[in-house]
Protein backbone atom coordinates (compact mmCIF):
# COMPACT_ATOMS: atom_id res chain seq x y z
CA UNK A 1 0.00 0.00 0.00
CA UNK A 2 1.16 3.85 -0.76
CA UNK A 3 0.79 4.60 2.71
CA UNK A 4 2.77 1.55 4.52
CA UNK A 5 5.96 3.16 6.31
CA UNK A 6 4.97 6.77 6.50
CA UNK A 7 2.53 8.67 9.17
CA UNK A 8 -1.30 9.00 7.89
CA UNK A 9 -3.38 11.82 9.26
CA UNK A 10 -6.84 10.61 9.31
CA UNK A 11 -10.11 11.29 12.23
CA UNK A 12 -10.77 9.98 15.43
CA UNK A 13 -12.99 10.82 18.36
CA UNK A 14 -10.65 11.97 20.88
CA UNK A 15 -11.40 11.57 24.83
CA UNK A 16 -9.36 14.99 26.10
CA UNK A 17 -10.73 14.07 29.54
CA UNK A 18 -13.27 12.43 31.93
CA UNK A 19 -17.33 14.14 31.83
CA UNK A 20 -16.31 15.53 28.64
CA UNK A 21 -18.12 14.90 25.05
CA UNK A 22 -15.71 12.87 22.75
CA UNK A 23 -13.90 15.50 20.17
CA UNK A 24 -13.29 14.82 16.52
CA UNK A 25 -10.07 15.39 15.81
CA UNK A 26 -7.14 15.34 13.32
CA UNK A 27 -4.79 12.52 14.69
CA UNK A 28 -1.21 11.45 13.27
CA UNK A 29 -1.35 7.42 13.36
CA UNK A 30 2.86 6.40 13.01
CA UNK A 31 3.36 3.11 11.33
CA UNK A 32 3.44 -0.17 12.86
CA UNK A 33 6.99 -1.13 14.82
CA UNK A 34 7.70 -4.80 14.94
CA UNK A 35 4.93 -7.08 16.12
CA UNK A 36 2.44 -4.55 15.54
CA UNK A 37 -0.38 -3.72 12.98
CA UNK A 38 -1.91 -0.93 11.62
CA UNK A 39 -5.47 -1.42 10.46
CA UNK A 40 -8.08 1.03 8.83
CA UNK A 41 -11.44 0.59 10.98
CA UNK A 42 -14.28 0.28 9.00
CA UNK A 43 -17.08 -0.26 11.73
CA UNK A 44 -17.47 0.13 15.48
CA UNK A 45 -19.99 -0.49 18.65
CA UNK A 46 -20.44 1.49 21.02
CA UNK A 47 -20.30 -0.24 24.39
CA UNK A 48 -21.51 0.92 27.75
CA UNK A 49 -17.26 0.08 28.87
CA UNK A 50 -16.19 3.29 26.53
CA UNK A 51 -18.89 4.97 28.57
CA UNK A 52 -17.64 3.91 31.93
CA UNK A 53 -14.05 5.82 30.99
CA UNK A 54 -16.31 8.62 29.60
CA UNK A 55 -18.00 8.82 32.87
CA UNK A 56 -15.64 8.94 34.80
CA UNK A 57 -15.99 5.67 36.54
CA UNK A 58 -12.54 4.17 35.73
CA UNK A 59 -10.01 6.14 38.34
CA UNK A 60 -6.98 4.59 36.50
CA UNK A 61 -7.45 5.41 33.07
CA UNK A 62 -4.66 7.72 31.53
CA UNK A 63 -5.95 10.79 29.28
CA UNK A 64 -5.84 11.75 26.90
CA UNK A 65 -7.42 8.84 25.28
CA UNK A 66 -9.38 7.18 21.80
CA UNK A 67 -11.78 4.75 23.49
CA UNK A 68 -13.28 1.59 21.25
CA UNK A 69 -12.75 -1.72 21.60
CA UNK A 70 -15.54 -3.32 19.54
CA UNK A 71 -14.53 -2.75 15.81
CA UNK A 72 -13.59 -4.61 12.60
CA UNK A 73 -10.87 -3.37 9.70
CA UNK A 74 -8.79 -4.21 7.06
CA UNK A 75 -5.41 -4.23 7.45
CA UNK A 76 -2.96 -1.83 5.94
CA UNK A 77 0.45 -2.72 6.47
CA UNK A 78 2.32 -5.10 9.16
CA UNK A 79 5.24 -3.72 11.24
CA UNK A 80 8.73 -6.39 11.30
CA UNK A 81 8.54 -10.47 12.26
CA UNK A 82 4.29 -10.14 11.56
CA UNK A 83 4.10 -13.51 10.10
CA UNK A 84 0.52 -14.18 10.29
CA UNK A 85 -1.48 -11.13 8.58
CA UNK A 86 -0.91 -9.15 5.86
CA UNK A 87 -2.13 -5.96 4.45
CA UNK A 88 -6.13 -6.75 3.06
CA UNK A 89 -6.92 -8.97 5.57
CA UNK A 90 -10.15 -8.60 7.13
CA UNK A 91 -9.32 -8.53 10.91
CA UNK A 92 -11.00 -8.15 14.43
CA UNK A 93 -9.01 -6.30 17.31
CA UNK A 94 -9.20 -8.44 20.43
CA UNK A 95 -9.22 -6.35 23.54
CA UNK A 96 -7.57 -9.49 25.50
CA UNK A 97 -4.64 -10.60 23.38
CA UNK A 98 -3.09 -13.83 23.12
CA UNK A 99 0.63 -14.00 23.39
CA UNK A 100 0.16 -17.60 23.76
CA UNK A 101 3.30 -18.06 26.01
CA UNK A 102 1.96 -17.11 29.45
CA UNK A 103 0.18 -18.97 32.38
CA UNK A 104 -3.13 -17.83 31.37
CA UNK A 105 -2.01 -18.99 27.59
CA UNK A 106 -1.28 -22.15 28.51
CA UNK A 107 -3.82 -23.17 30.75
CA UNK A 108 -7.17 -24.25 28.57
CA UNK A 109 -9.24 -22.73 31.00
CA UNK A 110 -8.08 -19.08 31.63
CA UNK A 111 -8.27 -16.49 28.58
CA UNK A 112 -7.12 -13.61 30.49
CA UNK A 113 -3.38 -13.04 28.81
CA UNK A 114 -0.42 -11.60 30.82
CA UNK A 115 -0.36 -8.78 27.95
CA UNK A 116 -3.26 -7.36 28.69
CA UNK A 117 -3.82 -3.76 29.42
CA UNK A 118 -7.72 -4.09 31.28
CA UNK A 119 -7.36 -2.90 34.92
CA UNK A 120 -3.89 -1.39 34.66
CA UNK A 121 -4.89 0.92 31.70
CA UNK A 122 -1.38 1.75 30.99
CA UNK A 123 -2.64 3.15 27.56
CA UNK A 124 0.48 2.14 25.59
CA UNK A 125 1.66 -0.77 23.47
CA UNK A 126 3.95 -3.20 24.26
CA UNK A 127 7.07 -0.89 23.57
CA UNK A 128 5.19 1.66 26.50
CA UNK A 129 4.67 4.10 23.46
CA UNK A 130 2.04 5.17 21.50
CA UNK A 131 1.79 5.83 17.52
CA UNK A 132 -0.96 8.14 18.45
CA UNK A 133 -0.55 12.08 18.42
CA UNK A 134 -3.05 14.92 18.10
CA UNK A 135 -2.12 18.60 18.41
CA UNK A 136 1.67 17.81 19.14
CA UNK A 137 0.83 15.58 21.99
CA UNK A 138 0.72 11.73 22.54
CA UNK A 139 -2.56 10.05 22.85
CA UNK A 140 -2.99 6.83 24.64
CA UNK A 141 -4.22 3.53 23.43
CA UNK A 142 -7.10 2.00 25.06
CA UNK A 143 -7.12 -2.35 25.76
CA UNK A 144 -4.90 -2.81 23.11
CA UNK A 145 -7.70 -1.88 20.47
CA UNK A 146 -8.88 1.83 19.99
CA UNK A 147 -11.21 1.67 17.46
CA UNK A 148 -12.56 5.00 17.45
CA UNK A 149 -10.50 6.34 14.71
CA UNK A 150 -9.95 6.06 10.67
CA UNK A 151 -6.55 4.36 11.48
CA UNK A 152 -5.17 2.07 14.64
CA UNK A 153 -1.94 0.38 15.74
CA UNK A 154 -2.51 -2.72 17.93
CA UNK A 155 -0.13 -5.90 18.74
CA UNK A 156 0.04 -8.95 16.29
CA UNK A 157 -1.02 -10.75 18.97
CA UNK A 158 -4.43 -8.58 19.70
CA UNK A 159 -5.45 -9.31 16.56
CA UNK A 160 -7.72 -12.14 14.71
CA UNK A 161 -8.35 -12.69 11.45
CA UNK A 162 -11.70 -13.33 9.80
CA UNK A 163 -13.36 -14.88 6.73
CA UNK A 164 -12.37 -12.54 3.55
CA UNK A 165 -16.76 -12.48 3.06
CA UNK A 166 -17.44 -11.30 6.62
CA UNK A 167 -19.57 -8.43 6.67
CA UNK A 168 -17.18 -6.16 8.58
CA UNK A 169 -20.55 -3.78 9.68
CA UNK A 170 -22.17 -6.60 11.38
CA UNK A 171 -19.39 -9.07 13.16
CA UNK A 172 -17.45 -6.59 14.75
CA UNK A 173 -20.29 -7.03 17.68
CA UNK A 174 -18.15 -10.17 17.86
CA UNK A 175 -15.27 -8.07 19.46
CA UNK A 176 -17.57 -7.36 22.46
CA UNK A 177 -20.97 -7.68 23.05
CA UNK A 178 -22.04 -10.80 21.62
CA UNK A 179 -18.34 -13.02 21.83
CA UNK A 180 -18.88 -11.38 26.23
CA UNK A 181 -22.50 -12.69 26.34
CA UNK A 182 -22.89 -15.60 24.14
CA UNK A 183 -19.23 -16.65 25.65
CA UNK A 184 -20.84 -16.29 29.30
CA UNK A 185 -23.63 -18.73 28.47
CA UNK A 186 -21.75 -21.17 26.36
CA UNK A 187 -18.21 -21.53 27.62
CA UNK A 188 -18.48 -19.78 31.34
CA UNK A 189 -21.56 -21.60 32.80
CA UNK A 190 -21.96 -24.43 30.34
CA UNK A 191 -25.46 -24.05 29.77
CA UNK A 192 -26.73 -27.68 29.81
CA UNK A 193 -30.11 -28.22 27.58
CA UNK A 194 -33.41 -28.14 29.40
CA UNK A 195 -32.00 -26.21 32.24
CA UNK A 196 -33.34 -22.70 33.69
CA UNK A 197 -31.36 -19.24 33.68
CA UNK A 198 -32.16 -15.66 34.25
CA UNK A 199 -30.66 -13.13 32.75
CA UNK A 200 -30.31 -9.62 34.68
CA UNK A 201 -29.88 -6.32 32.17
CA UNK A 202 -30.75 -6.36 28.82
CA UNK A 203 -28.44 -4.25 27.16
CA UNK A 204 -26.23 -5.67 24.05
CA UNK A 205 -24.03 -8.01 26.20
CA UNK A 206 -27.10 -9.55 28.43
CA UNK A 207 -29.49 -9.97 24.90
CA UNK A 208 -26.35 -11.85 24.03
CA UNK A 209 -25.89 -14.07 27.25
CA UNK A 210 -30.02 -15.31 26.12
CA UNK A 211 -29.08 -15.99 22.58
CA UNK A 212 -26.31 -18.33 24.23
CA UNK A 213 -28.40 -19.92 26.27
CA UNK A 214 -31.15 -20.38 23.89
CA UNK A 215 -28.25 -21.94 21.62
CA UNK A 216 -27.34 -24.37 24.56
CA UNK A 217 -30.85 -25.49 24.54
CA UNK A 218 -32.07 -23.79 28.34
CA UNK A 219 -36.17 -24.72 28.49
CA UNK A 220 -36.74 -21.56 30.29
CA UNK A 221 -35.02 -18.02 29.98
CA UNK A 222 -36.44 -15.66 32.36
CA UNK A 223 -35.30 -12.11 31.50
CA UNK A 224 -34.65 -9.40 34.12
CA UNK A 225 -34.74 -5.31 33.41
CA UNK A 226 -35.85 -2.44 34.86
CA UNK A 227 -36.61 -1.13 31.47
CA UNK A 228 -39.54 -2.87 29.75
CA UNK A 229 -38.65 -1.23 26.53
CA UNK A 230 -36.24 -4.09 26.48
CA UNK A 231 -38.77 -6.73 26.65
CA UNK A 232 -39.45 -7.05 22.78
CA UNK A 233 -36.03 -7.73 21.79
CA UNK A 234 -35.35 -10.20 24.65
CA UNK A 235 -38.47 -12.24 23.64
CA UNK A 236 -37.14 -11.94 19.89
CA UNK A 237 -33.52 -13.40 21.00
CA UNK A 238 -35.57 -16.33 22.93
CA UNK A 239 -36.03 -15.14 26.67
CA UNK A 240 -39.04 -17.26 27.83
CA UNK A 241 -40.74 -14.74 30.33
CA UNK A 242 -39.36 -10.94 31.29
CA UNK A 243 -40.06 -9.64 34.89
CA UNK A 244 -39.61 -5.83 35.64
CA UNK A 245 -38.45 -5.78 39.19
CA UNK A 246 -40.32 -2.87 39.67
CA UNK A 247 -43.80 -4.44 39.59
CA UNK A 248 -42.67 -6.38 42.66
CA UNK A 249 -42.89 -5.21 46.71
CA UNK A 250 -40.39 -8.36 47.43
CA UNK A 251 -37.08 -9.19 46.39
CA UNK A 252 -36.35 -10.64 43.02
CA UNK A 253 -34.43 -13.66 44.09
CA UNK A 254 -37.83 -14.88 45.90
CA UNK A 255 -39.97 -14.26 42.87
CA UNK A 256 -37.53 -16.16 40.96
CA UNK A 257 -37.16 -19.27 43.48
CA UNK A 258 -41.32 -19.25 43.04
CA UNK A 259 -40.96 -19.68 39.19
CA UNK A 260 -37.98 -21.74 38.99
CA UNK A 261 -39.01 -24.67 42.18
CA UNK A 262 -36.48 -23.14 44.25
CA UNK A 263 -33.88 -21.13 42.65
CA UNK A 264 -32.65 -21.09 38.28
CA UNK A 265 -29.44 -23.55 37.45
CA UNK A 266 -27.65 -20.18 36.15
CA UNK A 267 -28.19 -16.77 36.58
CA UNK A 268 -26.24 -13.95 34.71
CA UNK A 269 -25.16 -10.49 35.92
CA UNK A 270 -25.05 -8.30 33.24
CA UNK A 271 -24.94 -4.64 34.08
CA UNK A 272 -22.21 -4.07 36.71
CA UNK A 273 -24.27 -3.77 39.68
CA UNK A 274 -22.50 -5.71 42.97
CA UNK A 275 -25.95 -5.32 44.74
CA UNK A 276 -27.55 -7.21 41.75
CA UNK A 277 -24.58 -9.83 41.79
CA UNK A 278 -26.10 -10.57 44.95
CA UNK A 279 -29.55 -10.95 43.91
CA UNK A 280 -27.63 -13.30 41.04
CA UNK A 281 -26.65 -15.70 43.60
CA UNK A 282 -29.46 -15.69 45.40
CA UNK A 283 -31.59 -16.58 42.58
CA UNK A 284 -29.48 -19.77 41.84
CA UNK A 285 -30.46 -23.09 43.15
CA UNK A 286 -29.45 -23.24 46.65
CA UNK A 287 -27.84 -26.66 46.18
CA UNK A 288 -26.77 -26.93 42.23
CA UNK A 289 -27.12 -23.15 40.93
CA UNK A 290 -24.59 -21.43 39.15
CA UNK A 291 -23.82 -17.63 39.27
CA UNK A 292 -22.01 -16.00 36.46
CA UNK A 293 -21.23 -12.30 36.98
CA UNK A 294 -20.07 -10.38 33.22
CA UNK A 295 -21.06 -7.06 34.61
CA UNK A 296 -17.91 -5.18 35.27
CA UNK A 297 -18.77 -2.56 38.64
CA UNK A 298 -17.26 0.57 39.14
CA UNK A 299 -13.25 0.89 40.72
CA UNK A 300 -13.84 -0.11 44.01
CA UNK A 301 -16.84 -1.41 44.79
CA UNK A 302 -17.12 -4.57 46.54
CA UNK A 303 -20.55 -7.44 46.91
CA UNK A 304 -21.08 -8.86 50.37
CA UNK A 305 -22.55 -12.37 50.92
CA UNK A 306 -23.46 -14.85 53.64
CA UNK A 307 -20.57 -17.59 52.99
CA UNK A 308 -23.21 -19.96 53.57
CA UNK A 309 -24.66 -19.41 50.03
CA UNK A 310 -21.59 -21.41 48.51
CA UNK A 311 -21.57 -24.04 51.42
CA UNK A 312 -24.97 -25.38 50.25
CA UNK A 313 -23.68 -25.64 46.61
CA UNK A 314 -23.41 -22.75 44.89
CA UNK A 315 -21.03 -21.60 42.17
CA UNK A 316 -20.30 -17.65 41.99
CA UNK A 317 -17.81 -17.43 38.71
CA UNK A 318 -17.18 -14.50 36.26
CA UNK A 319 -15.06 -13.94 33.24
CA UNK A 320 -14.14 -11.58 30.52
CA UNK A 321 -15.02 -11.45 26.87
CA UNK A 322 -17.13 -15.16 27.36
CA UNK A 323 -13.80 -16.56 28.56
CA UNK A 324 -12.91 -17.01 24.93
CA UNK A 325 -9.18 -18.08 24.11
CA UNK A 326 -9.28 -14.70 21.56
CA UNK A 327 -6.90 -15.17 19.20
CA UNK A 328 -8.35 -19.13 18.89
CA UNK A 329 -11.68 -18.30 19.07
CA UNK A 330 -12.90 -14.90 17.69
CA UNK A 331 -12.52 -16.56 13.86
CA UNK A 332 -14.35 -19.57 14.74
CA UNK A 333 -17.10 -17.39 15.96
CA UNK A 334 -17.08 -15.50 12.81
CA UNK A 335 -17.61 -18.46 10.83
CA UNK A 336 -20.08 -20.11 13.35
CA UNK A 337 -22.43 -16.66 12.29
CA UNK A 338 -21.75 -17.05 8.55
CA UNK A 339 -23.21 -20.36 9.33
CA UNK A 340 -26.11 -19.28 10.84
CA UNK A 341 -25.19 -21.60 13.81
CA UNK A 342 -27.05 -18.01 15.60
CA UNK A 343 -27.79 -14.25 14.52
CA UNK A 344 -27.22 -11.02 16.58
CA UNK A 345 -28.07 -8.44 13.45
CA UNK A 346 -31.08 -7.68 15.73
CA UNK A 347 -28.75 -6.13 18.39
CA UNK A 348 -27.51 -3.67 16.27
CA UNK A 349 -30.43 -0.82 16.35
CA UNK A 350 -28.81 2.08 15.37
CA UNK A 351 -26.10 3.50 12.00
CA UNK A 352 -24.49 6.64 12.77
CA UNK A 353 -20.85 8.28 11.02
CA UNK A 354 -17.81 8.69 13.25
CA UNK A 355 -18.50 12.41 13.61
CA UNK A 356 -22.41 11.43 15.86
CA UNK A 357 -20.38 9.76 18.02
CA UNK A 358 -21.54 11.33 21.30
CA UNK A 359 -25.38 11.32 20.09
CA UNK A 360 -24.44 7.51 20.05
CA UNK A 361 -23.50 7.18 23.61
CA UNK A 362 -26.45 9.65 24.57
CA UNK A 363 -28.83 6.41 22.97
CA UNK A 364 -26.76 4.14 24.63
CA UNK A 365 -27.42 6.53 28.26
CA UNK A 366 -31.03 6.96 27.39
CA UNK A 367 -31.40 3.04 26.90
CA UNK A 368 -33.01 3.82 23.30
CA UNK A 369 -30.67 2.00 21.66
CA UNK A 370 -28.90 -1.63 21.88
CA UNK A 371 -25.85 -1.19 19.95
CA UNK A 372 -25.05 1.76 17.52
CA UNK A 373 -22.15 0.89 14.88
CA UNK A 374 -20.48 3.99 13.65
CA UNK A 375 -19.23 3.44 10.17
CA UNK A 376 -15.76 5.27 9.76
P1 LIG B 1 -26.26 -1.60 28.67
O1 LIG B 1 -26.18 -0.34 29.42
O2 LIG B 1 -26.63 -1.56 27.21
O3 LIG B 1 -27.27 -2.61 29.39
C1 LIG B 1 -27.46 -2.65 30.77
C2 LIG B 1 -28.95 -2.95 31.05
O4 LIG B 1 -29.13 -3.11 32.45
C3 LIG B 1 -29.92 -1.86 30.61
O5 LIG B 1 -30.93 -2.41 29.80
C4 LIG B 1 -30.48 -1.31 31.92
O6 LIG B 1 -31.83 -0.86 31.81
C5 LIG B 1 -30.36 -2.52 32.83
N1 LIG B 1 -30.31 -2.20 34.27
C6 LIG B 1 -29.64 -1.18 34.88
N2 LIG B 1 -29.82 -1.24 36.21
C7 LIG B 1 -30.61 -2.32 36.44
C8 LIG B 1 -31.14 -2.91 37.64
N3 LIG B 1 -30.88 -2.39 38.85
N4 LIG B 1 -31.92 -4.02 37.51
C9 LIG B 1 -32.18 -4.56 36.30
N5 LIG B 1 -31.70 -4.03 35.13
C10 LIG B 1 -30.94 -2.93 35.22
O7 LIG B 1 -24.82 -2.29 28.84
P2 LIG B 1 -24.06 -3.43 28.01
O8 LIG B 1 -24.99 -4.53 27.69
O9 LIG B 1 -23.24 -2.81 26.93
O10 LIG B 1 -23.03 -3.92 29.15
C11 LIG B 1 -23.51 -4.51 30.34
C12 LIG B 1 -22.41 -4.66 31.36
O11 LIG B 1 -21.45 -5.60 30.88
C13 LIG B 1 -21.62 -3.38 31.65
O12 LIG B 1 -21.30 -3.35 33.02
C14 LIG B 1 -20.37 -3.56 30.82
O13 LIG B 1 -19.31 -2.78 31.31
C15 LIG B 1 -20.16 -5.05 31.00
C16 LIG B 1 -19.28 -5.69 29.99
N6 LIG B 1 -18.49 -6.71 30.38
C17 LIG B 1 -17.67 -7.34 29.51
C18 LIG B 1 -16.83 -8.48 30.00
O14 LIG B 1 -15.88 -8.88 29.30
N7 LIG B 1 -17.16 -9.08 31.15
C19 LIG B 1 -17.62 -6.97 28.19
C20 LIG B 1 -18.46 -5.94 27.76
C21 LIG B 1 -19.28 -5.29 28.66
ZN1 LIG C 1 -17.45 -3.74 25.37
ZN1 LIG D 1 -0.59 -14.76 27.04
Amino acid sequence: MATAGKVIKCKAAVCWAPKRPLSIEEIEVAPPKAHEVRIKIVATGVCRSDDHVINGAVAEIKFPVILGHEGTGIVESVGEGVTDLKPGDKVIPLFIPQCGKCRCCENPDSNLCYKNDIGKYNGVLLDNTTRFTCKGKPIHNFICTSTFTEYTVVPDIAVAKIDKDAPLDKVCLIGCAFGTGYGSAVNVAKVKPGSSCVVFGLGGVGLSVIIGCKVAGASKIIAVDINSDKFAKAKEFGATECINPKDYDRPIHEVLAEKTDGGVDYAFEVIGNTGIMTSALLSSHFGCGKAVIVGVASSGATMTFDPLLLLTGRVLTGALYGGWKTKDDVPKLVSDYMNKKFDFDGLITHRLPLEKINEAFELLRRGESIRTVLSL
